[in-house]
């Protein structure tokens, strides 16, 4: 009895026992590249060539379209805040059933030029939304407040529909949002619907980003820390499946984790949240300024 413990030399099947690869990375797969202060300060003080960017969000139900609109606010605000209604119960029906524009504050009164399109889930128990209808949303076709019809896309004569949109009216870029802990378990339908709709886009020469969502619910080791995510081996492998599956390249990929539970302000959030706002901008923005080449 206890002859394993009390021998030096392993058996056979020790020597072939896996070694666990280890979840933290030595180097970060991506690095930071400024502070807090200087990227919330270059975003609170960003000036579009327009009034106002227009980005879309699009991804599968639940993955966190809506609460990505709330963490965006409020980084804005420095405070809690709800314009985006969230789903805090997965019924495989999307929760947004309308097309809402969300228009962005900095401080109480004051506007922030963005404006933010959230639209029902691609995939849900009632069909989703119509790939015409994303289409139609991005070109600038679908006023506030419409409501989608499971059954159709929109039709030129609706109350709702734009005939002739302006630059202002069309979206400057598409904000792919797909949830890390679901990532891996998704359709390839979902994907391929995706994959559509960014090909439409790239017709249109409207950039592209992932945001990737519920980072804390896909890693152990982010969820006790966030501050890990760039050292997360996890973390890295659901950005190359994101990448791969929807066709968009690693540095338009974006991790971060939406605030769900917390009332507070947490610096460490925001710098995620941040880092993507910041690029959407300047993407949206250098898609502007192309557009408005092209008039000249
Ligand atoms: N832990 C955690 N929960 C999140 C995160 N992002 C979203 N959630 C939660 O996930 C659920 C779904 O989020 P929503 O923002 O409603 O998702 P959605 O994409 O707008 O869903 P539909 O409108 O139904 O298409 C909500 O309960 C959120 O609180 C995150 O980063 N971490
Ligand atoms: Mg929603």
């Amino acid at each position: 009895m206890g002859s394993r413990l009390s021998t030096s030399s392993p058996s056979s099947a020790d020597v072939f026992l896996p070694v666990p690869e280890p979840a933290v990375l030595t180097e970060p797969w991506r690095k930071m590249d400024c502070g807090i202060d200087e990227i919330l300060h270059e975003v609170k003080e960003f000036k579009p060539n327009i009034e106002a960017l227009r980005i879309v969000l699009y991804g599968p139900t639940g993955a966190g379209k809506s609460s990505f609109i709330n963490s965006l606010q409020r980084v804005l605000l420095n405070r809690n805040a709800m314009i985006a209604l969230e789903n805090s119960t997965c019924t495989g029906t999307s929760f947004t059933k309308k097309m809402n524009i969300h228009k962005l504050k900095k401080g109480r009164g004051v506007p922030y030029p963005l404006e933010i399109v959230d639209i029902m889930g691609l995939q849900s128990a009632d069909g989703g939304i119509k790939e015409e209808d994303i289409i139609r949303a991005f070109e600038g076709h679908i006023l506030d407040d419409y409501t989608f019809n499971p059954v159709g896309a929109i039709t030129d004569d609706n109350p709702k529909h734009k005939k002739n949109p302006t630059l202002s009216d069309k979206v400057h870029c598409l904000v792919c949002v797909l949830s890390a802990d679901s990532v891996s378990r998704m359709e390839n339908n979902v994907f391929e619907k995706m994959k559509q709709v960014r090909e439409s886009a790239s017709l249109l020469g409207i950039p592209q980003v992932i945001v990737m969502t519920r980072v804390d619910k896909a890693c152990e080791l982010v969820s006790q820390d966030l501050k890990k995510i760039y050292y997360s081996k996890k973390i890295k492998e659901k950005v190359d499946v994101c990448s791969v599956n929807v066709g968009i390249p690693l540095n338009a990929i974006y991790p971060v984790k939406n605030y769900s539970e917390s009332i507070t302000q947490d610096l460490v959030i925001d710098m995620f949240i941040l880092t993507a706002l910041r690029d959407i901008l300047n993407f949206a923005s250098d898609y502007v300024e192309r557009e408005l080449e092209k008039d000249d």
